[in-house]
């Protein structure tokens, strides 16, 4: 055991007391070489044969890769891919006039003039923690997947019937769109999405070092339109957001309520909070014109001490993380994080808040000790809660009744488990669990370190993923899945839930802008044209893809013209994909079924340039190509 090790043992039996033993016993690994017959039958499921399908689709967020992975679940196999705040060289996301389409349409105007700068369209990178499903009725609907860029301020969305990015929002006025959740009731409806970073709210360079003309914001975008439909300035900072199962209340952590510069300030305070948003209040004040608006967005003012009914400030130790909705549509838990304890809110008791002055502290109903770091909790719709320990690299397993029921007195110890991940777990998830129809089979436990887990890869080394099975009190780790950076936060989602499409629509709004192009110039994208249709120095190139031949063995332009290639695939069959990439132009793009793409650059290399199809597609794959030839300038 190193020294660090040590020490933290030592903190964690210093801290736990009475749980100290049950932290040791999980230690020891005792626990886990025993295996109870269902569990071994859990587990088999995990392992699928060959052509067997998982039972859920696993929605993974993948940090500053900037995209969505989708697993299958329990098997953990990866099956997909979604280009979102990143480029992506095999589909040519960032780089097809449709991917630049969604790409850009909603950045800040001030946002395309800072980047046309830096010969930029859209920014190159994100950081992409939370992906979640929409809702109706407080279970999945298997529309939309909706998720936070953190690194440059947006929010996405992913349809599910194709599983590809249709709009991407720059939320004016906020920094750093951090906590992300879809509201559950009556349908999503409003999502939620937190600003972490707090500025001068005209953030133009008139305030600088300035903290005390600082704010953050809290945004609602429309899930339908993905506008933005309000913002609240708060006090503090915000963290991660959840909401509640009656389509009343949104509510987010704050780890720096000192609005602190530096990590001294910033956890200065023994208490934090949570700050509670009454949707009908908010709504009411819009009505009744109590906003500013501030680049085309009403905002309202939420912060501490203006006794406004748009707010509540709920005191919380310590620099609290994550924050759960139970899937009983009563309890909340928020996680401490620097606090060993997660604090129970009752969702039933904040209409008093609003009503009357109570006491903020009163909506809290329990507040059990769990172990070190807890960053966030998860359910099984039995009445017992998930919850990582970061410090402690444990799954808590404990009942949410008992911590209510020793929060006022009774001698009851809450923890009935506890297991060991390898290592340092934030987010977990269970199967269906921030749903109302949580079933209690699977979680998740995302680690942050893998270390010795795994082959050296060299100093830069995977996150490890563990699948646990919690359908007994004794959870048991049945797999290890590696990881790229950095899945912070996934949802595991029935797979009945989901159900997208094999070949795409002809009448899908992907290329309605190609579609319109081509009916100017008399074309129709399903045929093609024989020859490129020229206008001034721009050239429209329209073609067909059907295995294994393009409809056009060579085209030709001048030198300098500015080129756009339509490629719409007729193969209407599953799986057969074709791609588009033109040899050392940095041009490639991704056409699937009955889709069509485009992508346009400027001819200005001379000579003879081929193109082929870069996806695996027939026996003759390597036979579908063609050439682009390109006449020199003056020729
Ligand atoms: S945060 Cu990363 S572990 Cu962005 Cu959901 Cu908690
Ligand atoms: Cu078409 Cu490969």
């Amino acid at each position: 055991m190193s020294d660090n090790e040590n020490k933290l043992n030592i903190t964690r039996r210093g801290m736990l007391g009475a749980t100290a033993t049950g932290a040791v016993l999980a230690g020891t690994g005792l626990g886990s070489t025993l295996m109870t017959a269902k569990q071994a039958s859990a587990a088999a499921n995990a392992n699928l044969q060959p052509g067997e399908l998982d039972e859920y689709y696993g929605f993974w967020s993948s940090g500053q890769t900037g995209e969505l992975r989708i697993l299958g679940f329990p098997s953990m196999r990866e099956l997909m891919r979604v280009p979102v705040f990143n480029r992506c060289s095999a589909t040519g996301w960032g780089q097809t006039n449709e991917s630049l389409k969604i790409m850009t349409d909603g950045l800040l105007p001030e946002t395309k003039e800072f980047l046309a700068k830096r010969g930029m369209n859209t920014y190159d990178n994100g950081d992409l923690h939370h992906p979640h499903m929409s809702f109706t009725d407080g279970t999945y609907d298997g529309r939309y997947l909706f998720m936070n860029d953190k690194a440059n301020t947006r929010v996405a969305r992913v349809r599910c019937d194709v599983m590809k990015c249709d709009k991407i929002t720059e939320i004016p006025n906020a920094k750093a769109i951090h906590g992300l959740r879809p509201q559950k009731f009556p349908r999503t409806g409003y999502v939620f999405a937190n600003g972490e970073d707090e500025t001068p709210l005209v953030n133009d360079g008139s305030v600088l070092d300035d903290p005390s003309q600082y704010v953050n914001i809290f945004t609602a975008l429309d899930g339908d339109t993905m506008e933005v439909a309000w913002q609240v300035i708060v006090s503090g900072n915000l963290d991660n957001t959840d909401c509640d199962y009656q389509g009343k209340y949104a509510y987010s952590t704050s780890y720096n309520s000192e609005m602190g510069m530096n990590l001294a300030e910033m956890t200065e305070n023994e208490l934090d909070h949570v700050v509670v948003f009454n949707l009908a209040e908010i709504e009411k004040g819009i009505e009744a014109g109590d906003y500013q608006e501030l680049k085309g967005v009403k905002v309202l003012d939420g912060r501490k001490g203006q006794n406004k009914k748009y707010t509540r400030y709920i005191p919380i130790p310590n620099s609290p993380h994550g924050i759960n909705t139970a899937p009983d549509g009563k309890h909340v838990c928020i996680n401490g994080k620097l606090s060993p304890t997660v604090s129970i809110m009752d969702v039933t008791k904040l209409d008093a808040l609003f009503e009357s002055d109570a006491d903020p502290r009163s909506c809290i109903v329990g507040e059990p000790q769990l172990g070190l770091g807890p960053l966030h909790t998860a359910y099984d719709g039995q009445g017992n809660a998930f919850t990582t320990l970061f410090l402690d690299s444990q799954i808590v397993k404990w009942n949410i009744e008992k911590a209510i029921e020793a929060y006022g007195g009774v001698d009851v110890d809450p923890i009935i488990s506890k297991v060991d991940v390898h290592y340092q777990p934030g987010h977990n998830s269970t199967s269906m669990g921030e749903t109302k129809e949580a079933d209690g089979k699977w979680l998740i436990s995302m680690n942050k370190f893998s270390k010795d887990r795994f082959l050296n890869v060299g100093p830069l080394k995977p996150e490890n993923e563990q699948l646990i099975d919690i359908s007994s009190n004794e959870m048991k780790v049945v797999h290890d899945g590696p990881t790229f950076a950095e899945p912070h936060d996934s949802i595991i989602v029935r797979a009945d839930i989901v159900n997208p499409v094999n070949v795409w629509d002809r009448n899908d709004v992907t290329w309605e802008d190609a579609r319109k192009q081509a009916e100017a110039d008399g074309i129709d994208l399903e045929e093609g044209a024989e020859e490129p249709i020229r206008d001034g120095n721009k050239v429209r190139v329209y073609m067909t893809s059907q295995a294994p031949t393009f409809s056009l063995e060579k085209f030709t332009v001048k030198q300098g013209d500015e080129v756009t290639v339509y490629i719409t695939n007729l193969d209407d069959v599953d799986d057969v994909t074709h791609g588009f990439c033109l040899g050392n132009y940095g041009i490639a793009m991704e056409v699937a079924p009955m889709a069509t793409a485009s992508v346009t650059f400027t001819a200005d290399r001379p000579g003879v340039h081929w193109f082929y199809c870069q996806w695996f597609c027939h026996a003759l794959h390597m036979e579908m190509r063609g050439r682009m030839l390109v006449e020199p300038q003056g020729a």
